[in-house]
């Protein structure tokens, strides 16, 4: 258990120090960050393309908030409203609002693909729903969703 912790230590230092060497400019990747942390508890609070990019290469969770008073703020209810994840990774959306809220695939009530994909169903406060992009024929897409409660709230998740 030990030699794995070292193990896991020393490749992650490895790593770390083959970016900083090789000297690559991520700067083109922090356009658009990957992982924005919103909480200042979570560890991912670099926006900086470079640490983005090494945390990228250790976690496979997107972290989603429901923002304080979702219910009124449309398309920037979710925070990242637009979110960026490899196939495979998974997305974790905390209801950090005082609401209940969904996160339901599809653009809306009428979508005929409403929920296909993916639904939490009611979210109590600080209660989280993740879900997997694991599928390939997702690769590529935009996947919208709202909340079924307060179907203004709108985001996106955009597949890799
Ligand atoms: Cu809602």
């Amino acid at each position: 258990m030990f030699i794995a912790q070292q193990m896991l230590i020393t490749l992650r230092l490895v790593l770390m120090t083959i970016i900083l060497l090789t000297g690559i400019s991520f700067t083109t990747l922090a356009e658009e960050p990957i992982v924005r942390a919103q909480n200042s508890s979570d560890d991912v609070t670099d926006s900086k393309g470079l640490n983005s990019q090494a945390q990228n290469l250790t976690t496979s969770t997107i972290e989603v908030t429901i923002a304080k008073g979702a219910a009124a703020l449309g398309n920037k209810a979710f925070s990242p409203d637009s979110a960026n994840v490899k196939l495979g990774q998974n997305v974790t959306w905390t209801n950090g609002d005082s609401q209940f809220h969904t996160v339901t695939s599809g653009t809306g009530p009428d979508d005929p693909n409403v929920a296909n994909e993916f639904d939490s169903k009611a979210l109590s406060p600080g209660e989280k729903f993740s879900h997997g992009f694991s599928n390939e024929s997702l690769a590529g897409t935009d996947v919208a969703y709202f909340c079924q409660i307060h179907p203004t709230m709108i985001g996106t998740i955009t597949i890799d």
